[in-house]
């Protein structure tokens, strides 16, 4: 991947993103997903990094999606198949402080609730400890500098209001 193609991509990211931020009046941003009180943004065409995909979602106050119980999974691998499409999305978790050892980021607390692919995590070639979810909802583990989509993950700005 040139410099400039990086650079080109980020630039995209930052536009889509900023946009949405815009446009954020109430609810989830236009072009997110609401479920319950949380949003979700599928990056769709832009791939990066899991570090700049992180970096990405951090940027605007969010993350990626750490979609943590049955319910949340469910709801991705909906969104997922609802996209119809073959790419994996990166969510926010990792084992590359201690392989083996899946945790979520933004809690560093393990990774309980999953749906790892039947052989995965395999760990193969020089090493792969980030958190990838394919079009069918299934987990596997990849190098973190492959480009790959990504999932943000977002509070309501409406769940303020209540109570
Ligand atoms: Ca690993
Ligand atoms: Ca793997």
């Amino acid at each position: 991947m040139s410099f400039s193609h990086s650079f080109k991509q980020t630039m995209e990211i930052y536009v889509a993103l900023t946009f949405l931020l815009i446009i954020n009046v109430s609810g989830c941003p236009s072009g997110w997903i609401q479920d319950g009180d949380t949003c979700y943004f599928f990056s769709k065409g832009l791939a990066s990094s899991w570090a700049d995909a992180n970096s990405y979602c951090q940027a605007f106050g969010y993350k990626l999606a750490e979609p943590m119980d049955e319910h949340k999974l469910n709801f991705v691998k909906g969104e997922l198949n609802r996209l119809a499409g073959t790419s994996r999305y990166y969510i926010g978790g990792s084992d590359f402080f201690v392989e083996g050892q899946w945790i979520w980021s933004t809690s560093q607390t393990s990774i309980v609730a999953h749906n790892w692919e039947p052989s995965e995590p395999n760990n193969i070639g020089t090493g792969e400890d980030c958190l990838t979810v394919n079009h069918d909802g299934l987990w596997n583990d990849v190098p973190c500098d492959t480009d790959v989509r990504f999932i943000c993950e977002a509070e309501n700005a409406d769940v303020n209001v209540i109570g």
